[in-house]
């Protein structure tokens, strides 16, 4: 049987720090993975469940976006983290009406997300009214008509914001945004803008689409595969098998990080200090950067290249595909000779010797491909360093030819599909000329508004109404202050979510939870099983079907709640047929044909044996869609992290125990942190330089330039393998630390994986 739901909240005194792990996965994993799903779901369902899991017939993995092989599938095509996102989804704990009679939302308020998440799946609409202490019951079609009667209400659309996190299926994905143009506005802000922004705007200016150029076949053809910025022995765990393959045939594997991350990086000796240094796993090389200095790095590789090519001509730089396609290398390359070593060395932490030897491969390798995460595009400079990675690799050519090419390394299942369909807050005129010509509608053209921007417009009251379709905004996002009183200057929030989060008790003047089916669960509409599609991070369309039967008659599907308040809100006359788009998902795939580009034939496509790859011209035909019709060299002003005298800069980041803001439990196992996350990772030498010993409680106070100060209580100091200056914490414990204006240039994006911060002494509690 499964467990009931803990009753206790995390105590941080049972904390416990080990040696970290040398090697991720293995039989600790597995077994791991099956405790906690038998715990949650019982032995039965977690059998039919996993057993389905990236299978054709099955449901997409709701853990990462990373893809499925192409050729023949494992029996288990999932991972320890898989699982457990599997599990904490089609758990049966379930919260109840019952549940929120007996819990105040001051009660709940008091809980940690660990905690709330853990009682398990929502099973009916829920509404807080103005002056209400509880959460009761409401019927959907009062819901609805709630919602429509608020939105109505507004002076102008633009006072509502629809957040989407990226879970979302590409049906739902379309007809929200739908939904939401017909409404009127394009305030449509989504988990991107926090993640893979940096990307889409350095790749788009650069090759002319926000996308990778590599798909999961070019990882065995590679010669040289790096890896900066990314923690996938975590996050991604499935590409590990893919590095190991393609290690298999042949390639190197360079890891850039600031931390000697599990599975990436082995540790010969984690007895001395912990996690410095050491062998090696997958990883042939790690070269251990400090914080913000890829920018840096990928500069001064650069100017090693240019110096090779002038001791053999004709051997470094690809002239050909420069010549033919690529505009501005003359420009970049009086920039990059110019590039200074000293400073690289001193903006990297790197030595010479790191460079010369990363420079020699990335010289000698005929086909590589540079793979990223959050480490690169939550930065200040995080746009400037993807292009400075992409520049390195237009000079050698390699877009568009087997086994190189750029791979941003998505998060959320379904975050590049619910960009394809239109959830962005500044989609192409193009695309909205279609959807205006399909659906008789008309879109507005003005931009909307981002996440940041969506917050300063709550705090400021330009924006009254926050309707979120998944995730956990007060929790995912920055300067958690500012922005929980942002939201609770709302007049309505509703969040439409599985299970309870923070965002449910930080709340506008009304407040609804809408519950709805997760992608495991069964949807039948009007007797029918439907599916959904979704996309991975390399643009592979699938269906996913889930089959588990939902823990509540009372669940809606997402699609199901898009089309059930459309009409509400636009009465059965409107030119969208939001009632059979709801009875038959068929319909909406019909109209994503018709809409979306590189969608002909949706329905066909997606039922093939893989589903289909969408068109990515760069990769497909070396054809490259910017302003000047070529691939452009960026050129940048250097920019690096110099450390302020007693400072450090503070990386928030996941630990092997979460997904996002869902904490499934308290072991960072591969760090070696237990039985609680207000932990902060230090230098040892930093640690005793600024008076502290490790076991330390301090106090994390971000400075920011305005002269303002933020603090997070009672984290305990730990020493680790992170290069001095440096520090890292986990999120969202520190997103109070994250000043709302801290954003990378030109993406928007919260920089948070650099804060300036101090430590104190901790001395009281609040
Ligand atoms: N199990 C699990 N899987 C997940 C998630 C999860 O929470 N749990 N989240 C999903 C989502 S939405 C996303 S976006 C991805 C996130 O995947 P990751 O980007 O791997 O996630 P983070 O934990 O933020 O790790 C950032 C990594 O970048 C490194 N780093 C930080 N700053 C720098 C820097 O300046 N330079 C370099 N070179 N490296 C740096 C950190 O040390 C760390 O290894 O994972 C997805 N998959
Ligand atoms: N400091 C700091 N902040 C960060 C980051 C960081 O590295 N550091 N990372 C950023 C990144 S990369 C991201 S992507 C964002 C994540 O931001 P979000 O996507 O907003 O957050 P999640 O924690 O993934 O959302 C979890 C909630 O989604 C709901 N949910 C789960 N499955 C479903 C579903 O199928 N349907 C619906 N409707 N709801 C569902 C559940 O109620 C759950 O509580 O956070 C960002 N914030
Ligand atoms: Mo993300």
């Amino acid at each position: 049987m499964h467990r009931a739901a803990p009753k206790h909240d995390i105590d941080e005194s049972d904390l416990s720090v080990t040696a970290p792990k040398t090697q991720a996965a293995g039989v600790k994993a597995v077994t791991v993975a099956l405790e906690r799903a038998v715990e949650e779901m019982g032995v039965v369902r977690t059998a039919r469940t996993l057993a389905r899991v990236n299978q054709r017939h099955g449901f997409d993995c709701p853990g990462c976006a990373w893809p499925e092989p192409s050729g023949t599938r494992r029996p288990a095509e999932f991972c320890e983290n898989g699982a457990k996102a599997v599990a904490e989804e089609a758990t049966l704990r379930t919260v109840t009406p019952e549940f929120f009679a007996e819990h105040s939302v001051r009660d709940l308020a008091g809980k940690s997300g660990y905690w709330l998440g853990q009682q398990g799946r929502l099973t009916h609409p829920m509404v807080l009214r103005p002056g209400d202490t509880h959460y009761s019951r409401i019927d959907w079609a009062d819901a609805y008509r709630l919602i429509a009667e608020t939105l109505r209400g507004l002076g102008s659309p633009d006072e509502a914001l629809f957040y989407t996190s990226g879970r979302t299926a590409n049906e739902t994905a379309f007809l929200y945004q739908l939904l939401v143009r017909s409404f009127g506005t394009n305030n449509l802000p989504d988990c991107s803008n926090m993640c893979h922004e940096s990307s889409g705007t350095a790749l788009t200016g650069s090759i002319g689409i926000g996308k990778g150029s590599v798909t999961i076949d070019d990882f065995s053809k590679a010669d040289l595969i790096i890896v900066a910025g990314q923690n996938p022995g975590t996050n991604h765990p499935r590409m590990l098998s893919a590095l190991g393959e393609a290690k298999a045939h042949g390639a190197k594997v360079i890891a850039v990080n600031p931390l000697p991350e599990t599975g990436l990086i082995g540790f010969s000796d984690p007895q001395t200090v912990r996690g410095l240094t050491g062998g090696i796993s997958i990883a042939d090389d790690f070269l251990q950067i400090r914080l913000g200095g890829d920018m840096a790095l990928f500069q001064g590789l650069a100017k090693l290249l240019f110096e090779a090519e002038d001791r053999a001509p004709g051997t470094v730089v690809d002239h050909e595909f420069v010549n033919t396609h690529t505009a501005g290398f003359a420009e970049y390359e009086k920039h990059m000779r110019a590039v200074d070593l000293d400073v690289v060395q001193e903006a990297t932490g790197l030595t010479r010797e790191d460079l010369d030897r990363t420079a020699r491969l990335l010289a000698e390798s005929g086909s590589v491909i540079i793979c990223w995460a959050m480490g690169l595009t939550q930065q200040l400079h995080g746009v400037a360093t993807i292009e400075e990675a992409t520049n390195l690799l237009l000079l050698r050519g390699m877009i568009g030819k087997p086994g190189a090419g750029v791979c941003p390394v998505r998060g959320h299942s379904n975050v590049q599909g619910d960009r394809t369909m239109g959830v962005w807050e500044k989609m192409p005129d193009a695309f909205l000329d279609a959807l205006d010509r399909r659906f008789g509608i008309t879109s507005p053209r003005e931009h909307g508004w981002d996440t940041v921007d969506s917050i300063r417009a709550m705090r400021d009251g330009r924006a009254r109404v926050f309707f979120g379709m998944g995730g956990n905004f007060v929790s995912a996002t920055p300067d958690t202050e500012v922005t929980e009183a942002a939201l609770r200057a709302c007049e309505l929030t509703v969040q439409v979510s599985t299970k309870l989060n923070r965002s449910h008790v930080v709340h506008g003047g009304t407040a609804l939870i809408l519950p709805t089916l997760g992608r495991t669960d069964e949807d039948v509409q009007d007797g029918a099983r439907q599916q959904v599609s979704v996309e991975d991070s390399m643009s592979m369309v699938h269906l996913s079907t889930g089959r588990l039967k939902p823990v509540s008659s009372e669940l809606r599907s997402e699609v199901g709640i898009v089309c059930e308040l459309g009409r509400e809100l636009f009465g059965p006359e409107h030119t969208v047929p939001w009632a059979d788009f709801q009875r038959d998902y068929d319909r909406i795939r019909d109209a994503i044909a018709d809409v979306v580009p590189g969608c002909t034939d949706y329905n066909a496509k997606v039922r093939g044996r893989n589903g289909f790859q969408l068109p990515h011209p760069p990769r497909d035909a070396r054809e490259f869609r910017t302003a000047t019709g070529k691939a452009n060299f960026a050129t940048n002003e250097l920019h690096w992290l110099p450390v302020p005298e007693g400072r450090l800069i503070l990386q928030t980041l996941r630990s092997h125990d979460q997904y996002n803001t869902t904490i499934y439990g308290l072991d960072d196992r591969y760090r070696g942190i237990h039985n609680g996350r207000r932990v902060v990772l230090v230098h040892p030498r930093d640690i005793t330089e600024f008076g502290f010993a490790e076991d330390d409680l301090v106090d994390i106070v971000s400075e920011w330039t305005d002269g303002t100060e933020r603090r997070v209580q009672g984290f305990r100091l730990v020493g680790y393998a992170t290069p001095r200056g440096n520090a890292a914490a986990y999120y969202p414990e520190t997103n109070p630390l994250v000043p709302l204006d801290h954003v990378a240039r030109r993406s928007n994006t919260p920089v948070s994986k650099a804060v300036t911060i101090r430590l104190e002494r901790h001395t009281h509690t609040a």
